[in-house]
Order: structure tokens, then C-alpha cells, then sequence
């Protein structure tokens, strides 16, 4: 599993100083204190966000410290409590406190406030100390200081798109022209030994995670090529691109497709729910365009949609990419 980490600092606000503070009215020759409480100091929370998908941001920004709570004033005002600052973090995040090296939160749930560093509480005002001995207090509390923490963050990425096909069909290829992943590209069968991730960056601070696995073989599920270990990879993925290269004229496209169907649904019958797109690999090598018919016909029938590329030649990337950042458009 890819993991994405980050360090970051955390301080949660000072509470505010009470005020020492005495009545001047006139008339009044001796007035009692009137010194208010200092406000409340912000405190940190990390809430885990459904659309980021990595901890990207953090390398541009690692300092997060809420505000310190106002002091009192006269006239028994209290000060203002400092603003609470949230840290927006991808579900999987997994919340460290670094010397401690203990986990302090696991975010699984959206929009769900995790307490980090509590802000400090505001100092009374002198207005709480008069006693029946003791009129005039000359004094107040300080506020109580902020907690602070270096934290690490760490990400267990699930990959939103997995690339399934045969061996040699071109999944590392892909990967390696859509993501600065350098995944092993090798013209033989069972190049890729584990999984590889890339991360497809969007114009908007968006981003998708791609998981290319190694090359799926009849029997996959039930542990031919280690073929099942592979499927697990892609369980949890949002949509998968089957890949068929289109220049392997040693067999039909249409049958090494449907081959890598049927091993999908011999593992996990719902892997043929998820949301699937047919890309035809290898276009820069003349083809057989019957074949490619037959399979074009076959998929249509099922409503999936079908793309072709080269991906050595960066031909027909755009129009696949567009479609797949259309999965992932927040509705
Ligand atoms: N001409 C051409 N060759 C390609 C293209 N894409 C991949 N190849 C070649 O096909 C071979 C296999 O590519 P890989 O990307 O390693 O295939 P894979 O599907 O990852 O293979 P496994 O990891 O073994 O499952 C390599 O020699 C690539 O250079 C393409 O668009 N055009
Ligand atoms: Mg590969």
C-alpha cells in the first residue's frame, strides 16, 4: 500500500490574561474590582474531507496555530475566545504525535471533528478574588498557554482507478504517461510484480490516485500469476480501465477481454458493477480493425464506454482522461 506523509506543527491558542480592574464612577470613592475574564484560546481540530485525496498541501503549508483568547477588560467584559482552526485532511489519514509516536486519530468519517490541541482556558478577572477580607485584589489569572505538537500525518491510499488487463498490455505504459510514477516497462509478460500508484493531478487541487497492477491471467482468481493477490488491489477502487492491446494479433481482443471479465467475476462477483471503461492499447502499431470491431460491438451491447491510445505516443490520452475526471466531479 502507497503511503503519502506529512509533518506538521500544531499550537493551539493562549487563553486571554483576566483583568485587574476597579470601578471608577463618580461618586463612587472606592469602587470594587470589575476586572473581566480573558476569552478562551482556539483549539485545533483535523476533520477528514471526502474530496482530497492526498496530503499534498502540506508541503506548502505546515504551521497551524489557532488564535490566542482576548484579555478582559474593565467593566467585568470578558475577552473574546480565540477562532478554532480546522486542518482538512483525505479520509485514511492516519493522526500521530510525533515524540509520542502514538496515534492519536484515525479519520475515517467526513466532517467529523477530531480534538488535536485544546486551546488554553481565559485567566479570571480580578472581579472573582474580592472576599470579605480582601476588597481589593491587585491581581488576575494569566491565561493557560495552548498545547503544542509536531504531528505526522500519514495517508493509506486507496486508489480510485485500477488498471486491469492482460500481461503486456500496456497498464505500466499508461501510468507512466499519465502520472510521474516510473513503474519497470518491459516487453515481456509480468513486468509488474506488485502494484504501482500514481497520482493524476487536476487544475483544481483535485487529484485522482491510478493503481496498476500486474497483468491478470485465466485461473487469476484463483491464484494463478498470484492473480488474486492483484484483485485485491482493485476491490476498492471507484471505476477500472480494462486495457486490450490492440496489436497482440495472436488472439482475438474481444476474447482476452472477456478472458479478464470472467476472472473478475470468478473472484468478486460486484467487480463487474464498478464502473468500467474499455481502452484499446498499442494504436501506433497497425491492427487488425475487424477484431477491434468485434470488441467494439460486444461492449457497446453492454453500454461501456470504449477508447483507444497510445500511450508511448500520447495519442488519445486527453479525451480517456477527460472521462475519467468525470467519475470523479464532485455532484
Ligand atoms: N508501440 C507501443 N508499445 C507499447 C505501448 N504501450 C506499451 N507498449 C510496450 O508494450 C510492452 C509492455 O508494456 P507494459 O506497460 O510493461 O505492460 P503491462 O501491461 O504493464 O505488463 P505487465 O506488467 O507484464 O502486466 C512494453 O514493451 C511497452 O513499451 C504503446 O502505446 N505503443
Ligand atoms: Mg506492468
Amino acid at each position: 500500500m502507497f503511503v503519502d506523509s506529512a509533518r506538521i506543527f500544531v499550537k493551539s491558542g493562549h487563553g486571554g490574561a483576566g483583568a485587574v480592574s476597579f470601578r471608577r464612577e463618580k461618586y463612587v470613592p472606592k469602587g470594587g474590582p470589575d476586572g473581566g475574564d480573558g476569552g478562551r484560546g482556539g483549539s485545533v481540530y483535523i476533520v477528514g474531507k471526502q474530496s482530497l485525496r492526498t496530503l499534498l498541501s502540506f508541503r506548502y503549508k505546515k504551521r497551524f496555530i489557532a488564535e490566542s483568547g482576548k484579555p478582559g477588560e474593565g467593566s467585568l467584559k470578558s475577552g473574546s475566545a480565540g477562532k478554532d482552526l480546522f486542518i482538512y485532511v483525505p479520509l485514511g489519514t492516519v493522526v500521530y504525535i510525533e515524540d509520542q509516536d502514538k496515534v492519536v486519530a484515525d479519520i475515517t468519517d467526513p466532517n467529523k471533528k477530531i480534538l488535536i490541541a485544546k486551546g488554553g482556558r481565559g485567566g479570571k478577572g480580578n472581579a472573582h478574588f474580592k472576599t470579605s477580607t480582601h476588597q481589593t485584589p491587585r491581581f488576575a489569572q494569566k491565561g493557560e498557554n495552548g498545547e503544542e505538537f509536531f504531528l505526522r500525518l500519514e495517508l493509506k491510499l486507496l486508489a480510485d482507478v485500477g488498471l486491469v488487463g492482460m500481461p503486456n498490455a500496456g497498464k505500466s505504459t499508461l501510468l507512466a504517461a499519465l502520472t510521474s510514477a516510473k513503474p519497470k516497462i518491459a516487453p515481456y509478460p509480468f513486468t509488474t510484480l506488485s502494484p504501482n500508484l500514481g497520482v493524476v493531478e487536476g487544475k483544481k487541487h483535485n487529484s485522482f490516485v491510478i493503481a496498476d497492477i500486474p497483468g491478470l491471467i485465466e485461473g487469476a482468481h484463483k491464484g494463478a500469476g498470484l492473480g488474486d493477490e492483484f484483485l485485491k488491489h482493485i476491490e476498492r477502487t471507484r471505476l477500472l480501465l480494462h486495457l486490450v492491446d490492440l496489436s497482440d494479433e495472436t488472439s482475438s481482443p474481444l476474447m482476452r477481454f472477456k478472458t479478464i471479465q470472467n476472472e473478475m467475476e470468478m473472484y468478486q462477483k460486484n467487480l463487474l458493477e464498478k464502473p468500467l471503461i474499455v481502452v484499446g492499447t498499442k494504436i501506433d502499431i497497425p491492427y487488425n480493425e475487424e477484431r477491434e470491431e468485434e470488441l467494439k460491438e460486444y461492449i457497446s451491447n453492454l453500454n461501456i464506454p470504449y477508447f483507444k491510445i497510445s500511450a508511448a505516443a500520447h495519442r488519445g490520452l486527453k479525451p480517456l482522461l477527460k472521462k475519467v475526471w468525470s467519475y470523479f466531479e464532485e455532484k
